[in-house]
């Protein structure tokens, strides 16, 4: 089994998080989206909307990270003699879908200063016009993808768009304090895979500095979080790269492949 994916990517994080708890091996492949990699075009071949993390097995491959974490504990109840399984039921799913819906992307570049954002929006429109150069049949899909940073780039500068997504981060986090509130879990008295679903946004809050007032202003959540910060499932997928200095070390390598090769003009 094969996961493409990158530290980075919230998404991949959740599906990453599912295969350590779940116990499952895999090989993995790093893409980093911020230098352009999953633009390769070997990686966008097999997936032309360019998206981490794809999860293969054999010839399946599954390209939404719902999906995978469904498959991934599929394959933990067949290798683990089905008994003591426990699927995700109704509740766990309605949380996981009502988690994904809120999507980090504008949320995320919002928080970035201005100029490393200009910097990297222009080093990926350089990376996919060189990679469209040395794979014409793949124009098109290129193409899109170079609208898509377009996109990105006017979205951005369009403050309802990212007033709108706050609004949305703070309803889904009212509706997670409530209920820890209630339960010690998202979904009940055990960790499940809607706790999968979560922890990479809280991750993605302290990253972004943001950790007081979003985190810190819910008492119920902010318990929660220094618990789940102490699994190991969180430690190897999280902690190691973005836990105190580490998140800097994890930053920097990013900052400077895409200085040096701006300079060098390898795109
Ligand atoms: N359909 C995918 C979407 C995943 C997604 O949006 N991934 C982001 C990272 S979290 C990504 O790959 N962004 C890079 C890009 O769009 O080029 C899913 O449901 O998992």
């Amino acid at each position: 089994m094969q996961l493409y994916h990158h530290p980075y990517s919230i998404d991949s994080q959740r599906v990453r998080l599912a295969l350590e708890e779940k116990g499952i091996d895999y090989t993995s492949f790093h893409l980093n989206p911020v230098t352009g990699k999953n633009m390769n075009a070997s990686f966008f071949r097999m997936n032309p909307s360019a998206t981490l993390p794809v999860f293969q097995n054999g010839d399946h491959k599954i390209f939404k990270t719902i999906e995978i974490i469904q498959y991934v504990e599929r394959i933990a109840s067949v290798s683990s003699g089905i008994e003591n399984v426990t699927f995700s039921g109704r509740e766990v799913t309605e949380w996981m879908q009502r988690i994904q819906e809120w999507n980090p992307k504008f949320f995320t570049l919002a928080h970035i200063p201005d100029k490393y954002f200009r910097s990297a929006s222009k080093f990926l429109r350089r990376v996919l016009m060189a990679r469209m150069e040395e794979s014409p049949d793949l124009a098109g899909a290129y193409h899109s993808k170079l609208q898509d940073v377009y996109d990105t780039e006017d979205k951005l500068k369009n403050s309802s768009v990212v007033i709108q997504d706050k609004e949305h981060l703070i309803r889904l986090l009212d509706e997670v304090e409530q209920q820890l509130n209630e339960t010690p879990y998202l979904a009940g008295e055990e960790f499940t895979m809607a706790d999968v679903m979560l922890i990479p946004v809280l991750a993605r809050l302290v990253l972004l500095n943001l950790e007081d007032e979003y985190i810190g202003s819910r008492p119920n959540t902010a318990k929660y979080w220094i618990m789940v910060q102490q699994r190991p499932s969180y430690k190897k997928v999280i902690g190691n790269h973005f836990s105190g200095w580490r998140k800097y070390r994890t930053l920097m390598k990013t900052w400077c492949a895409i200085h040096i090769r701006s300079i060098l003009r390898r795109f």
